[in-house]
């Protein structure tokens, strides 16, 4: 693996931060009642997200799923107002219209987080063809859950981007439960990777705890898929640690599997990494999450004082 530069290393810790402590932020208001709708937890998957969109230029775009908070963050998206459009507000990414679930921060680079499971893997596909019908070289660079990985969406887009080898990379972040249902219970491989051989493109397993792992490997997707190799699928092996949604009652799983996965947090373990081969200290580390904490008080501070969108505009925005 080539040397990265300690700044890129120390963003992509930023960055994993940034994620754990605004997922922790909106569990706390969702709980506190401040917020409609839920939450859908990221925690535990930071090195996937970070991974695959530190290995993204800014052109590149991203379509994300119900569990998309991490994804803008990790693409560089605004967290005070990503926390506003949670909040319902005006000065949220969607003008408050869209919420948890729909975050869609086109100025990073979002298409879009998709809460229909599977459905961000076609429109990707499409952001892709349009790439190349514009001879521009960007990728697109679906997410999915494993539970996506057996929807009609998932397996068409991966064959109309084989065929015609359009610069894609899908990632399926396997946090091993679809809401309640374990993935070997709703598929008969153990390696989701395998499926791409259906479709004679690469399939890449790897550790999604590991963000230099996954970077390595995003990059050399990226980079197939840039320059004319066509798609890959890249799975990235993870765990989701809170429930489905904050507060759900978890009752198909033991407390004793969850807390075995905690031992590999992966942002504890790039703690590890970066302290050992003297990228920052241990001060220099809690430092950053001080800052980071800082920042999540102040995004709810701005959530909360920006203005409800007036009910005159209801609709809106929803015709182009
Ligand atoms: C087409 C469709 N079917 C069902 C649902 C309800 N649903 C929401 S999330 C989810 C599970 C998705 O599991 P997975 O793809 O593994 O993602 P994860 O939640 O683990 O991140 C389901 C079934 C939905 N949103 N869309």
């Amino acid at each position: 693996m080539t040397t990265l530069s300690n700044d890129l290393k120390l963003e992509m810790y930023r960055r994993m931060v940034r994620i754990r402590e605004f997922e922790l932020t909106a569990m706390d208001v969702f709980k506190r009642g401040l917020i409609k709708g839920t939450v859908h937890p990221y925690i535990g998957e930071e090195a996937s997200g970070v991974g695959v969109c530190m290995a993204l230029r800014s052109d590149d775009l991203i379509a994300g799923t119900h569990r998309s908070h991490g994804h803008n963050i990790a693409k560089g998206a605004d967290p005070a107002r990503m926390m506003a459009e949670i909040f319902g507000k005006e000065a949220g990414y969607c003008r408050g219209r869209g919420g948890s679930m729909h975050i869609t921060a086109f100025e990073t680079g979002s298409l879009g987080a998709l809460a229909v499971v599977g459905s961000g893997l076609p429109i990707a596909v499409g952001a892709a063809l349009g790439f190349l019908m514009q001879g521009k070289d960007s990728v697109a660079v679906p997410f999915t859950g494993d539970g996506g990985t057996s929807t009609g969406n998932f397996h068409e887009a991966l064959n109309m981007a084989a065929i015609w080898k359009l610069p894609v990379v899908f990632v399926v972040e396997n946090n091993k439960y679809a809401v309640s249902t374990y993935y070997r219970d709703a598929v008969s491989i153990e390696d989701l990777s395998a499926r791409a051989a259906g479709y004679g493109i690469p399939g890449v397993r790897v550790d999604g705890f590991d963000v230099l792992k996954v970077y390595a490997a995003a990059g050399e997707a990226v980079e197939r898929a840039r320059s004319g190799g066509g798609p890959t699928l890249l799975v990235t092996e993870c765990y989701r640690i809170e429930g489905h949604y904050a507060g759900e009652p978890e009752v198909y799983r033991d407390r004793a599997e969850v807390n075995e996965q905690r031992q590999y947090d992966p942002i504890r373990r790039f703690a590890a990494v970066l302290t050992q081969d003297g990228t920052a200290t241990a001060e220099q580390l809690e430092a950053i999450h001080q800052e980071i904490q800082a920042e999540m008080s102040a995004a709810v501070e701005f959530a909360q004082n920006a203005p409800m969108p007036d009910p005159s505009t209801a609709l809106d925005y929803i015709y182009a």
